[in-house]
């Protein structure tokens, strides 16, 4: 089953949102697969962000996702990458629709809330970052055949 990684930034951490932004996958059919609070490394978030690394404000990006703790998840179900990426809104939260995660939460681009895997190859490449194989729960939920 596709799977995407997931990550409540460290404003979100801070700003209590976690629990929202579960609910929200949750409410809306995936799984949980794996999930866990924790403080990222310079050295993961220099890899996390590589594809970054030439940008203008990858040190800021650096600093920012490393300043306290993330709530990393993998999440599973029909379609979770690109679906995750519609849930979350558009990068800029001022350009992001209401009722999205960052435009019901976010305002500035380097403070957006939330992460989650854009293609693939990324959810691949993350989940394989932040978690080990055994992490990951595989279970069926008896009301997944109701959505
Ligand atoms: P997304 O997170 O929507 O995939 P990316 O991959 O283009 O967006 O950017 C990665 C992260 O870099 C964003 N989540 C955002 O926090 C930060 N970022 C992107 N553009 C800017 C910018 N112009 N200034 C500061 N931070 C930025």
């Amino acid at each position: 089953m596709e799977k995407t990684f997931i990550m409540v930034k460290p404003d979100g951490v801070q700003r209590n949102l976690i629990g929202e932004i579960v609910q929200r996958f949750e409410n809306k059919g995936y799984t949980l697969a794996a999930g866990k609070l924790m403080n990222i490394s310079k050295e993961l978030a220099e890899e996390h962000y590589g594809e970054h690394k030439d940008k203008p404000f990858f040190g800021e990006l650096v600093s920012f996702i490393t300043s306290g703790p993330v709530f990393a998840m993998v999440w599973e179900g029909e379609g979770v990458i690109a679906t995750a990426r519609k849930m979350m809104g558009a990068t800029n939260p001022q350009d992001a629709e209401p009722g999205t995660i960052r435009g019901d939460f976010g305002v500035q681009v380097g403070m957006n809330v939330i992460h989650g895997s854009d293609s693939p190859e990324s959810a691949e490449r993350e989940i394989g970052l932040f978690f080990n194989e055994d992490d990951l729960v595989s279970y069926e939920k008896t009301i997944s055949k109701w959505v």
